[in-house]
């Protein structure tokens, strides 16, 4: 599997599956929830809707899909990331799950690319060099089937520059 790094807005993506840091309502958001939202039209929302109707929302460190509506996707896995709470609520391991059941509805799928935002680093504020270190070490680890390129979207020049360094490490 290929990793890249851009600096970009998610919505502008293309990948066959884009992630939305969400939160446990399922029901939109700021950030890039709220951007997801915006750009990809009503039908996301709808479709968590009916899943939070289904099974009451999202947990932390889990996933769920709908349909991308009119992003350059084929899906929108929203996860829920861990609120930093000074690590001492398991939101490591939370936050690798996040990134471990996104990368298994795309696998069960059989899609072939997937577009990570930096969850829990906007609003839920989780220290940047530790989230990125999870992210990278959790993909890497991560034995893919079908997706054969992944791409780490960041959108503020901290991440951005945070990442790059991290990702030069594991070459
Ligand atoms: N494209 C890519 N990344 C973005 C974009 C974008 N358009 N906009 C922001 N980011 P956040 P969280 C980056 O706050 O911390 C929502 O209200 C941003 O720079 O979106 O997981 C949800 O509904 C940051 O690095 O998500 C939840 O309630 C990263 O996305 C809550 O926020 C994550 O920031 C989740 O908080």
């Amino acid at each position: 599997m290929e990793i890249q790094l851009i600096k970009e807005d998610i919505t502008k993506v293309q990948a066959d599956a884009i992630v939305n840091a969400a939160n446990t309502s399922l029901l939109g958001g700021g950030g890039v929830d709220g951007a997801i939202n915006k750009a990809g039209g009503k039908e996301i929302l709808e479709e968590c809707r009916a899943i939070r109707n289904r099974q009451g929302g999202c947990k932390v460190g889990e996933a769920v899909f709908t349909t991308a509506g009119k992003l350059n996707a084929k899906i929108v896995i929203h996860t829920v990331g861990p609120k930093w709470n000074k690590g001492k609520s398991n939101e490591s391991e939370k936050l690798k799950n996040c990134y471990s059941n996104s990368l298994k509805i795309a696998e069960k799928l059989n899609l072939k690319s997937i577009a990570f935002p930096n969850i829990s680093t906007g609003i839920y504020g989780y220290p940047k060099l530790e989230a990125a270190q999870i992210a990278i070490e959790t993909v890497r680890n991560h034995k893919t089937k079908s997706i054969n390129l992944l791409l780490f979207v960041c959108y503020d020049e901290e991440n951005f520059n945070t990442y790059k360094v991290n990702l030069q490490a594991w070459e």
